[in-house]
């Protein structure tokens, strides 16, 4: 194994839990705006999570749970329109800051930077939402410490596809094996190891149940020296929180 060059942070349930406290709200909000009854609550949120990218989830909702809805003729202008309210209100949201990074991500972005670690994020969701949460959480310059944010329509083929991951390589001149990625959901993990990348996965409510088979540690949050993580699956090498010397062992091991 090459040594370890980069690390690559999917954003949405990794670095913080905007699916159900940011994504999903501003959904409504824009519904509610736009005059549609449409409501999504969190259990609902978390079947609709089966699609990424938030265009193609709202077609999903009325292919499969809104059937009825007589969709327009400007069908495509609609969801688009839908989507750009969407994520006017999740700026807005992050902008009030009420969404924290989880345990130990702030500690683990200060010490990769800190060790001259490459950075990249790698997501679905909409460019503007990375640059809300970042500049909410780590500051109005944080976002220039990442060399490459790939982010959602840079590739057709959004997550579960690797298709993401292989392009922020590309753009980063960098092997799968010179990187690592962290994941949180079936479909990054699906992606980050079709781009046969290592991954570290950090679960959530929305993603407990998935199956991570294959990926190199399963941990229920990153932690902290006074917060420490499970190991829901592989080997933390007796470390209770996720820093950068146990990220090199699992990339070197
Ligand atoms: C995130 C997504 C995104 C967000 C919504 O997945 O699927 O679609 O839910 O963002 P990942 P947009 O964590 O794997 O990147 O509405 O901007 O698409
Ligand atoms: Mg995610």
């Amino acid at each position: 194994m090459a040594t370890l060059q980069a690390v690559l942070f999917d954003v949405d349930g990794t670095l913080a839990d905007t699916e159900r406290d940011g994504h999903r709200p501003a959904f409504n909000m824009a519904f509610k705006a736009a005059g549609l009854d449409w409501s999504w609550d969190e259990s609902l949120y978390g079947e609709l999570l089966a699609v990424t990218g938030g265009k193609e989830r709202i077609r999903f909702y009325l292919e499969k749970f809104n059937t009825k809805f007589a969709k327009p003729d400007n069908y495509d202008e609609f969801v688009k329109g839908l989507h750009a309210s969407k994520t006017e209100f999740y700026k807005q949201l992050m902008a009030e800051g009420k969404i924290p990074l989880r345990s130990g991500v702030e500690r683990l972005i200060s010490e990769a930077k800190a060790e001259g670690l490459r950075m990249a994020i790698v997501t679905t969701t909409t460019p503007a939402n990375v640059t809300a949460l970042l500049e909410s959480t780590l500051g109005a310059d944080s976002e220039s410490w990442f060399e490459v944010i790939a982010a959602g329509d840079i590739v057709p083929a959004k997550k579960p596809a690797p298709d993401i991951y292989v392009w922020a390589l590309e753009q980063m001149n960098l092997t799968a094996d010179d990187a690592i990625a962290f994941e949180d959901s079936i479909n990054g993990f699906k992606s980050s190891a079709g781009a046969n990348l290592k991954t570290i996965i950090t679960i959530n409510e929305y993603t407990k149940e998935d199956d991570f088979t294959g990926a190199e540690l399963v941990l229920d949050q990153m932690g902290e020296a006074d917060d420490a993580f499970t190991v829901l699956a592989g080997d933390a090498a007796g470390h209770t929180y996720l820093d950068m010397a146990l990220v090199r062992k699992i990339h070197a091991g």
